[in-house]
């Protein structure tokens, strides 16, 4: 019985794999560059993504993809911005999966697109498992979390690619020490670039922005 569950896990997850990597041929086919946004709740993903938006699009088309259990309200705050924005309602699952990526996908006009930005679901643990076709995984937390939040949830950080610590700003009023939480990062994936940003500090945000830009022109060969 047990065996039998487990493997069931397996052929989820095979199954999500083989789903995830049909979105990446088609997002690389329309030399879209698609980052999967992931992070605890309220660590400030929908404003980072907000704050990318603005710097962007006057040179580059982007679409988001508003993961979330009622997924209605990041995708407003996109929208407002004048972004094409897809809401992915996940109902009870408390992450996206690439079956939910593909259906968003069918309501874009990828041709038309150099920057898919995809928000998932609040929370450190149930996103690690589902790839969605992206080129870049990023995890985003919020020194409000605590700094024995990124030992608590080692596998989120072993797999993304690039990690932000926000809401320094607030570091000293909720006694944390950014830099702790970066040491840790580092100790669990010695290779993860780690920004430090806050939405009030415009240069602190300079960084994450750059990394988008260099996806997309990647992406695109120049
Ligand atoms: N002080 C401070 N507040 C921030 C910062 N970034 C975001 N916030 C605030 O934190 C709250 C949550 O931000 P969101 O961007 O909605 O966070 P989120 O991760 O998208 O939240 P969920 O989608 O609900 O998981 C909002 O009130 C933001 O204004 C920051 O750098 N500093
Ligand atoms: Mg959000």
């Amino acid at each position: 019985m047990l065996m039998h569950v487990i493997n069931m896990g397996h052929d989820v997850f095979r199954a999500n794999d083989k789903l995830a990597e049909k979105n990446r041929k088609l997002l690389e086919k329309h030399e879209v560059f698609a980052v999967n946004v992931m992070g605890a709740i309220g660590s400030g993903k929908t404003t980072l993504i907000e704050e990318a938006v603005k710097a962007l699009k006057d040179r580059y088309r982007i679409a988001v993809i508003a993961g979330d259990v009622i997924a209605e309200m990041d995708a407003s705050r996109f929208r407002k911005l004048g972004v094409p924005t897809v809401p992915a309602n996940t109902g009870k699952e408390c992450h996206l999966d690439a079956k939910l990526v593909e259906k968003a996908l069918e309501e874009l006009d990828l041709e038309n697109i150099d920057l898919l930005i995809i928000e998932n679901v609040g929370n450190l643990i149930c996103p690690v498992d589902f790839k969605l076709g992206e080129e870049l995984r990023v995890v985003a937390v919020s020194v409000s979390e605590g700094d024995d939040i990124i030992l608590k949830h080692p596998m989120i950080f072993k797999t993304s690619e690039l990690a932000v610590i926000n809401k320094v700003d607030i570091a000293k009023a909720v006694d944390v020490n950014p830099e702790t939480m970066k040491r840790d990062i580092l100790i669990l994936n010695p290779e993860i670039p780690v920004l430090l940003t806050s939405k009030h500090d415009k240069e602190s945000l300079k960084a994450w922005i750059g990394y988008l830009e260099e996806g997309i022109k990647d992406m695109k060969g120049i």
